[in-house]
């Protein structure tokens, strides 16, 4: 918040947070002879002394003009949308005397009744007489509502359901069915489902269901998730006697009975129809994925009520609101209408989902028709969903827990979990014939190499020749890739069954004098290796994954190969000698400039094999970096 002040010489800004959906209480106060700014923030108070202004500076001019939720960019003038208030206001009060702390703290915790600290010169007390409304919807409110610290909701859905479809949509919205745990609660329940009567009703009474499943076991009313026995009921009559395992319990209500019996409880089989009365214990956004970052449609929605639906309030500007078949769409039986993701102040920038029943909700994956947004496409996948960072939505919008994805196990409820789980997808414009790019035009990329030699087979003087059993292992970044759901262990990650393939050193094998080794493939695989941890969860996406940088995790090739090495022995001294054979690594295709092999620093070389070999012996095995940079062409 920024505080303007006299004459525009004083400015001041003030940190605090706003959170959606959540009463705020502010009060400034001003004391111009002791130079004190007392800010209060939902009851807490901060002061800031202004030293630096002179007496003439600090003194209240009359005039000008007082708006409210709009930034006047200029005096009563400058206004953008974008700027505007879209939220409700309370209460407001200006004094012209500067109120104590104690006073501010009351208002704060909304303890000051309407009329008390009597005289303020602006107030909402006549608002009709004293503001003029432009775009501003007036609403009765009670102290009580607008300072309820409660943020929880009470969610309607209007269709009758079974049972078990019931607990479903409640768990989409990010609730769960209620369950009134007091007298109170019941009768708050009752008032707010009253006004859903006319449809949710069976016969002459309403029927919602509530979260209660009988166990006939225990012959207990449990809640129906937790499976703990009630502490609370409220059936009409004596407590019922769990006679069947699919008992659940309704909620009714009518206005000719008793009031002490608005909100009493019966028994209904689960597989009857009645509203589900969702609780959601606090405010739930939910997200859209699969937008483009440009996108004119909000990303962020409210479950609220529209025309006595559900309907879904973004942050800013867009509604998803439900509609009947169009008049002219041919009179047709499966035509239960269909969803519309609109912009308010632009209309015609929209999209649509057809309803494939009179129950479906859009939570979870769908492709909607649009029109007139920028992403550039007139149908989109797109995922509405209640689940919290760190979870996947499934494709009928059930959350799982994001390590579940791709981990082999079906957790969603269509398996929709282990669906798209490669681990790299190829851009389009990727040429695997291309090596990564350099980072700058003097730092070649490198390419890490580790030399396990198993065994040597054999050493044949007679064919000037030595053949033994080697593991090469390449290690490169290539930025141009990303990955998804990587796991920890690197062979878990194998690229190697995929269709297209990205990049890989093309290695050749010599011998001395660039002569050409027999190279005997024994095994080959290409995986990636992970080291980072997954970017930050990108709404562009339609479906939430962890993916990883392509330069921060590496490729891994693995080849175990037995290479059969030309080696001018030097047979002077033959049979009491030593010798050295070389066996030279390259590779093909690429100049040094782009491409430089680096002989892994720790475990260049490692030899496992038996160094007594009848007529030799094994004495040194060396790695060189050198060596290899050398015969690069
Ligand atoms: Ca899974």
């Amino acid at each position: 918040m920024t505080l303007h002040c006299c004459g525009g010489v004083f400015q001041d800004l003030y940190n605090f947070s706003v959170t959606l959906r959540q009463w705020l209480s502010v009060c400034v106060a001003m004391d111009l002879e002791s130079r004190l700014v007392s800010l209060m923030v939902d009851g807490n108070i901060a002061k800031h002394k202004l030293d630096t202004l002179s007496e003439s500076q600090l003194r209240v001019r009359g005039g000008g003009l007082l708006l409210l939720g709009q930034d006047q960019d200029s005096y009563g003038g400058g206004f953008t949308n974008t700027q505007s208030l879209s939220g409700t206001l309370a209460d407001l009060r200006v004094y012209d005397r500067v109120l104590s702390d104690v006073e501010m703290l009351v208002f704060g915790k909304c303890e000051m009744a309407a009329d008390a600290s009597a005289d303020p010169i602006i107030s909402f007390s006549n608002i009709e007489r004293d503001f003029e409304m432009v775009n501003v919807d007036l609403l009765e409110t009670t102290k009580e509502r607008s300072c309820a610290a409660r943020r929880d909701k009470i969610l309607v859905f209007t269709e009758p359901l079974v049972f078990e479809k019931a607990k479903h949509i409640c768990g989409l919205s990010g609730g769960k069915l209620a369950l009134p745990m007091s007298d109170k609660d019941t009768w708050r329940l009752f008032n707010e489902s009253v006004p859903f009567g006319s449809v949710c009703n069976t016969g002459s009474m309403f029927s919602f269901w509530l979260g209660v499943q009988g166990d006939a076991e225990t012959q207990t009313w449990n809640h129906y998730l937790t499976g703990e026995p009630l502490s609370y009921t409220n059936f009409v009559g004596r407590q019922p006697v769990v006679e069947n395992p699919l008992i659940c319990v309704g909620f009714v209500g009518d206005d000719k009975i008793d009031s002490r019996e608005h909100g009493g409880w019966h028994t209904v089989g689960c597989k009857e129809t009645a509203c589900p009365i969702c609780h959601l214990d606090k405010v739930v956004l939910l997200k859209v994925r699969g937008l483009c970052k440009a996108s004119l449609f909000d990303r962020q929605y409210f479950l609220t009520e529209d025309n006595g639906s559900v309907a879904f309030t973004g942050t800013h500007y867009s509604m998803i609101t439900r509609h009947s078949p169009l008049p002219d769409s041919h009179a047709n039986a499966s035509d239960h209408g269909f969803w519309e993701l609109a912009r308010l102040d632009r209309p015609s920038v929209k999209a649509t989902l057809q309803m494939k029943s009179p129950t479906h909700y859009p939570f979870g994956r769908h492709k909607w028709t649009v029109q007139n947004d920028v992403c550039g496409n007139d149908a989109e996948v797109i995922t509405i969903t209640s689940c919290k960072e760190g979870q996947f939505t499934c494709s009928d919008g059930s959350c799982i827990e994001i390590q579940q994805r791709c981990d082999m196990e079906l957790d969603c409820p269509s398996g929709s979990d282990e669906m798209g789980c490669d681990f790299l997808t190829l851009e389009p414009s990727y040429n695997s014939d291309n090596p990564p790019p350099r980072s700058a035009p003097n730092r070649p990329v490198e390419v890490q190499i580790q030399l396990h030699i198993y065994a040597i087979e054999s050493i044949d003087v007679d064919n000037f020749e030595f053949t033994c059993e080697v593991e090469v292992t390449a290690e490169w970044f290539d930025p141009r890739l990303r990955f998804r759901h990587l796991n920890h262990a690197t062979e878990l990650n194998s690229l190697s069954g995929d269709e297209k393939l990205p990049w890989t050193p093309q290695m050749e094998f010599l011998g001395d004098g660039l002569t050409t080794s027999d190279v005997l493939e024994r095994r080959s695989s290409l995986s990636v290796r992970r080291y980072s941890d997954p970017l930050a969860d990108d709404d562009e996406e339609e479906q939430a994954s962890e993916v990883f940088a392509g330069k921060e995790n590496s490729l891994l090739l693995m080849r175990k190969v037995t290479v059969t090495t030309p080696c001018q022995f030097d047979l002077e001294k033959f049979p009491f000698d030593e010798q050295e054979c070389s066996m030279r690594l390259v590779i093909a295709g690429i100049t040094r400039d782009y491409i430089t092999v680096i002989p892994d620093e720790k475990y260049g070389i490692s030899f496992s094999g038996r160094r007594n070999l009848l007529e030799y012996v094994l004495v040194k095995e060396e790695i060189s970096k050198q060596d290899v940079v050398r015969y690069l062409s």
